[in-house]
C-alpha cells in the first residue's frame, strides 16, 4: 500500500509516533511518503520504501503569517497524484486534518478519491484545539475524516467532551519497538552511568519538551526530597520555554550540583538505559510516550494521574500515580521504590512487563486494518 504520513518533524511525541509507525510499515513492505516542513528528527536518510516530501511555504512580504496550511494542502495534492497514494494518515489535528480534507476535495476534481485518517495526540484537543480560533475547523475536519483514532481512552472522552464530534473514534494506544530500548546496560552505558553517578547514586530522569504543561518544577522538588533521603542524581533532558525557570529553581533548592541538564538529546533511550526512576508529573498528558519508553527500558515511573497516564502507568505495579502537584506523595512513592535494591529490581521487572502491552507488533496491525478498510471502501466506490 502507498501511504502518505503527515507529521510534525520535531521531538514532540506525535512526530516520534508517526515516524516510528512509518518506519515499521515500510519494513513490512508498504511504501511510505512522509510529508512535513523538515526532515523528521528520528528518520534516517536512505531507508528502503521511504520517501520524504518537504513542504515549503511561499514567502511574500505581504504575509505577516506564512500560509503553511495552503502549502501543505498543495503538497498533499501533488504527492497523492504523482506518487499514486492510496491513503493519507495525518498526525495531530492542527492544521493537518483540515489540510487533508481540503486536499481530498481538490483531488476529487481530478477523479481521485483518497481516504484520510486523523490521529489525535493530545494538545490538539486538550489545549490548543479547543481554543475558539480553531474549534470550528477542528470539529469539522474530525467529522469529515474517513477514520479517527486517538492515543488513549482519556483523549477519546476529551474529544467528545470538547467538540461536537459525531464521527466514531477508535483508541489505538502509542507503542514502542522494544528492541530500540536497553534493559541491560552495555559497556558504553556503564561508562556514562559512572560519569553521572560516580558513587553509585540512584539516577532519576525526566525527558520532555520543557513546556509549562510538563510541570518540571515538580520533578526538581520531588528530586530534592529524594536526595534528602539518599544519594541521587537527576538527569533532565530536552529543551523548551521552561528551561531557564528550572535552572533558577535548581539554584534556589540548592540541588544544582546533582542535576545534569542535557538539552535536546537525539537518543533518549541512552538516558532511560541508565535510569533507576523516571518522573512525569504533567498537568495534562493524553498518553505520555516518554513514560512508556522508560517502562520499555525497565524503568519504573512516578507520574501524575492526569489524562491518559493511568492507562500507561499501572499504580503499584509499573510505578505510582499521584494527584497533579502533590510532590510529597510523588516523593514518598519514589523513595519507597528506591530505598531497597530488592524493591527497585522488582519494580524494574514489572515496569518492563507492563510495557509489553504496548509493543509495536501488537499495535501495528490495528493501523493496517484501518488502512485496508478505507482503501477497500474507496475501491468499491470507484467501481460503482
Ligand atoms: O505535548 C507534547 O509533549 C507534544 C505532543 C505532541 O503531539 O507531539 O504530545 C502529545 O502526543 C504524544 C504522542 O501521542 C503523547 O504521548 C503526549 O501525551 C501528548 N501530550 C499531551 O497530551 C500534553
Amino acid at each position: 500500500m502507498k501511504i502518505g504520513i503527515v507529521l510534525y518533524p520535531t521531538f514532540g511525541g506525535s512526530g516520534i509516533v508517526a515516524t516510528e509507525l512509518g518506519k515499521a510499515l515500510a519494513e513490512k513492505g508498504h511504501e511510505i511518503h512522509f510529508i512535513s516542513y523538515n526532515h523528521p528528527v528520528k528518520l534516517d536518510h536512505f531507508l528502503p520504501n521511504i520517501r520524504y516530501h518537504e513542504v515549503r511555504p511561499f514567502h511574500y512580504p505581504l504575509f505577516d503569517y506564512q500560509p503553511y496550511e495552503l502549502a501543505l494542502t498543495s503538497k498533499l495534492v501533488d504527492v497523492t497524484r504523482y506518487e499514486n497514494l492510496d491513503v493519507l494518515h495525518v498526525h495531530y489535528a492542527i492544521p493537518h486534518a483540515s489540510a487533508a480534507y481540503f486536499a481530498k476535495q481538490i483531488l476529487k476534481t481530478h477523479n481521485i478519491d483518497i481516504p484520510f485518517i486523523t490521529t489525535l495526540h493530545g494538545t490538539d484537543i486538550t489545549l490548543v484545539g479547543k481554543h475558539p480560533s480553531f474549534e470550528p475547523v477542528i470539529t469539522f475536519s474530525i467529522n469529515e475524516s474517513d477514520a479517527v483514532t486517538v492515543v488513549s481512552e482519556s483523549l477519546k472522552k476529551d474529544t467528545y467532551r470538547h467538540f461536537a464530534v459525531v464521527n466514531d473514534i477508535e483508541v489505538i494506544p502509542n507503542f514502542v519497538e522494544h528492541s530500540h530500548y536497553c534493559r541491560t546496560p552495555k559497556e558504553e552505558d556503564l561508562l556514562r552511568k559512572e560519569a553521572i553517578a560516580p558513587n553509585g547514586e540512584r539516577i532519576i530522569s525526566h525527558v520532555s519538551n520543557f513546556r509549562k504543561v510538563k510541570r518540571i518544577e515538580d520533578v526538581v522538588k520531588v528530586f530534592q526530597k529524594i536526595r534528602a533521603k539518599m544519594p541521587a542524581k537527576l538527569i533532565l533532558a530536552g529543551d523548551g520555554p521552561e528551561r531557564y525557570k528550572i535552572e533558577q529553581l535548581c539554584k534556589e533548592l540548592e540541588v544544582c550540583g546533582d542535576v545534569e541538564m542535557l538539552g535536546n538529546v537525539q537518543n533518549a533511550s541512552e538516558i532511560y538505559c541508565i535510569s533507576d526512576l523516571f518522573i512525569l508529573p504533567s498537568e495534562t498528558e493524553s498518553f505520555g510516550l516518554a513514560a512508556l519508553e522508560a517502562l520499555a527500558s525497565g524503568v519504573p515511573v512516578i507520574s501524575s494521574n492526569s489524562g491518559g497516564l493511568p492507562e500507561v502507568n499501572l499504580h503499584g505495579f509499573s510505578g505510582f500515580l499521584s494527584n497533579v502537584g502533590d510532590v510529597n506523595s510523588m516523593a514518598d512513592h519514589a523513595i519507597s521504590i528506591l530505598e531497597s535494591d530488592e524493591k527497585l529490581s522488582q519494580f524494574k521487572k514489572q515496569a518492563y512487563e507492563h510495557s509489553l502491552k504496548f509493543s509495536l507488533k501488537e499495535i501495528l496491525p490495528r493501523y493496517e486494518k484501518i488502512y485496508d478498510r478505507l482503501v477497500s471502501a474507496s475501491m468499491v466506490k470507484k467501481e460503482e
